[in-house]
């Protein structure tokens, strides 16, 4: 380059910057502070009638952040306060002249704390404050597909937290941080590592480390819950068995209780996924789920430890996988130990963009049931895409089971108001890892939020979660928090769209689920495991028949549900692939047929995406640099990610159809011969795309 071109360049660049500093001069921000942003130095005055580690924190933080009357926090184990719980709490006082805060423990008061400090944060503090608040859930629990070796399953934002290889000796700053964030939203327990567990987690050396996040933990008040692997006995007790119905096994078990409660007095429990996609269970042994799960908990009982079993089993030779749940566990209601827990996924397979929610949930009215939603995307474009996945909790939370006539929503199935159970619980499966803004999208940070205020309330709704959310982690402008709440409300069901609208379901490229794949076929692949056994297209249509006539999935939900899902014109139609096997000409209720249909619906899902691009470059002059921009890249992305979607579906369906793309939709940019050729790799992906 010649001189007077460097020069040339210089300036530009100069200018360059300086445009950029006149556009925007909020201070960049790199998310990590989440929606912990409030400012430090506010000098509340706070007391406390009592002092414990967990106290101090909610003193601190308050003193910190308030900017109001004082404070006056009191435990009080009086009886008329019972119906608090453990972590309720009352709020009253006038934020002028002096405000009180009562829980029936300590707990209640750190909940209470960030609770004022959230109301503070989002304008919605009245001047007479008189506020009650009991969780939903008595336990809101995290589970990290953390493996030992800090990779993290279906993980988008980095390693693990858990910096196995330098504990004991290092602790990790983040560990206290990242139970403050969980502390903040309700959040109360942790589940550390894989369902895919290693058994080595058991191992004496491991639960060192593991007792150190605990003690880290501790004082925020998250309990921390371990995965096991059922053949631990075997694996790492060096046992000839690991029969649950075997006296050796269950001792095993039970000593291997009684060292880890040695080392964290309050550990929680165990997840455990048996006989599920390849990992040993107590069937292999001849026994059943009831068994093995009955076996762990009388192993955990004495120290009031629970087992969460999770319900996320299949079976390739079984016509319909979406029936096994139900159909290996509704046996079995009412006959598992008290502190057991089935855990089941929101939808009947697994965690796609829409599922119907389980029919377990209603259905085992005699044992306590616990959903499990997927907070990281694994089936929703990982950290890539934006989306705000507070609607697809609530549509399962809220959706009607009828389980006990109108009321029985799949909350009140499981909160325990609906059948009475002692113990009530809701996971979710987190998308935290290294990256410095802990998510990898700083819009994924939304939902791990969401999740836990769900959990606290699942009364709340999606748009007010998110107008918080946005407040706390951006800015409070009204015309910001407005036009980005719309935009998040509406991103869940784009990506539907873009990826599997009507009902469609599993259409995933093979392996890491990041984009489409509906042609993947292998001859020596479970076909469970394959996109043609979940749409089946042919000539005649496209779509899983569970109706009746075909694997008969309607006869597990209650009527009037199951009639209304048995038939076609009746059938929401949101569902319609689900349970039908749908002719390309149906007519639809939008009078158009099945086909246009389904092309309008990719096309609505790339519209929308386009949309979210200039709605995100509208606000720029309310958000900092550093996030605007990833954002903004990321956008781009999910764009050129709904455009592949779009083609890739409806390029290889109408090789069935045979019907032409409507004239209004967009033309296909990629031709399929080329899009079933890409082979991507997880690592790239991430690699490629973060
Ligand atoms: O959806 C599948 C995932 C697996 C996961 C499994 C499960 C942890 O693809 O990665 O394993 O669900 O929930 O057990």
């Amino acid at each position: 380059m010649n001189n007077i071109n460097k020069t040339t360049t210089k300036c530009c660049i100069t200018i360059f910057f300086l445009c950029l500093l006149a556009i925007n001069t909020l201070q960049a921000e790199d998310g990590s502070n989440l929606w912990l942003r409030s400012e430090t130095n506010a000098n509340a005055t706070v007391s406390a009638n009592k002092q414990s580690a967990a106290i101090d924190i909610a003193i601190n933080e308050l003193r910190t952040q308030w900017r109001g009357a004082p404070i006056q926090l009191t435990v009080s184990s009086a009886k008329n306060l019972r119906y608090l719980g453990n972590d309720g709490f009352m709020i009253s006082g006038n934020i002028n002249t002096k405000i009180t805060v009562t829980a029936f423990s300590e707990q209640g008061l750190l909940y209470a704390a960030y609770h004022l400090i959230r109301l503070q944060a989002v304008g919605n503090l009245p001047e007479n404050i008189d506020i009650v608040e009991i969780p939903k859930y008595q336990l809101r629990i995290l589970n990290h597909w953390d493996n030992l070796n800090r990779s993290i399953e279906r993980g988008y934002a980095g390693k693990s937290l858990w910096e196995w290889e330098k504990l004991p000796a290092e602790i990790s700053p983040r560990y206290k941080e990242y139970a403050r964030a969980n502390a903040s939203v309700g959040i109360n327990g942790s589940v550390l590592n894989n369902v895919n567990a290693s058994p080595q987690i058991l191992s004496a050396e491991m639960l060192e480390k593991v007792k150190i996040i605990a003690d880290e933990f501790r004082p925020y008040h998250i309990k921390v819950y371990l995965s096991i692997n059922f053949s631990s006995p075997v694996e790492l007790g060096k046992l000839s068995t690991s029969d649950p119905l075997d006296k050796d096994v269950q001792k095993w078990w039970k000593n291997k209780a009684d060292e880890i409660y040695r080392l964290i007095p309050d550990f929680g429990g165990f997840l455990v996924k048996a006989n599920s996609e390849g990992l040993p269970g107590p069937q292999d042994f001849g026994r059943t789920h009831l068994d093995g799960a009955n076996m762990i908990a009388d192993a955990l009982a004495p120290h009031n430890g629970i087992v969460m079993w999770r319900a996320f089993v299949y079976n390739p030779t079984d016509n319909d996988r979406a029936k096994q749940a139900y159909q290996e566990f509704m046996p079995f209601d009412g006959q598992f130990r008290s502190n057991v827990i089935i855990q089941v996924k929101n939808g009947p397979v697994d965690f796609q963009p829409r599922e119907p929610f389980s029919p377990l949930f209603g259905a085992m009215q005699k044992t306590p049931v616990m959903p499990e939603f997927q907070i990281t995307q694994e089936y929703l474009g990982f950290s890539n895409h934006l989306a705000y996945l507070a609607p697809l909790f609530k549509e399962c939370l809220d959706s009607e089971t009828y389980a006990r006539g109108n009321g029985s929503t799949v909350a009140a199935a499981t909160d325990g108001s609906l059948f009475g159970h002692n113990i009530s619980a809701i996971a979710g499966v987190a998308n935290t890892g290294d990256n410095v803004n802990w998510c990898g999208h700083p819009f994924a940070q939304a939902n791990w939020y969401a999740f836990g205020r769900l959990a606290w309330n699942h009364n709340l709704s999606s748009e007010n979660i998110a107008r918080e959310w946005l407040k706390q982690t951006f800015t409070n402008n009204e015309e910001f928090v407005t036009t980005i709440t719309d935009l998040m409300l509406r991103s869940r069901e784009a990506v539907v769209d873009y990826m599997m609208p009507l009902g469609l379901h599993h259409i995933f490229a093979m392996g890491h689920h990041y984009g489409p794949e509906p042609w993947c076929y292998f001859p020596n692949v479970r076909p469970d495991w394959l996109p043609p056994y979940y749409h089946k297209a042919d000539s005649a249509g496209v779509g899983f028949d569970r109706t009746e006539k075909g694997s008969n999935a309607v006869s597990q939900y209650f009527s009037p549900l199951h009639e209304e899902f048995n038939d076609i014109k009746t059938c929401d139609e949101r569902f319609l692939l689900w349970f039908h096997h749908v002719e390309w000409n149906y007519e639809m209720k939008s009078g158009r047929t099945f086909w246009d249909e389904l092309c309008y619906h990719y096309q609505h899902g790339v519209t929308e995406v386009r949309d979210f691009q200039k709605i995100w470059d509208k606000v720029e002059q309310y958000v900092d640099a550093e996030r605007f921009v990833l954002v903004q890249y990321k956008l781009r992305i999910q764009s050129r990610d709904a455009v592949w979607w779009k083609d890739a579906c409806l390029l290889y369906f109408q090789t069935f159809s045979k019907k032409h793309i409507p004239y209004d939709i967009e033309r296909p940019i990629y031709d399929l011969d080329d899009l079933m050729k890409i082979r991507l790799k997880e690592p790239d992906i991430i690699k490629i795309k973060n």
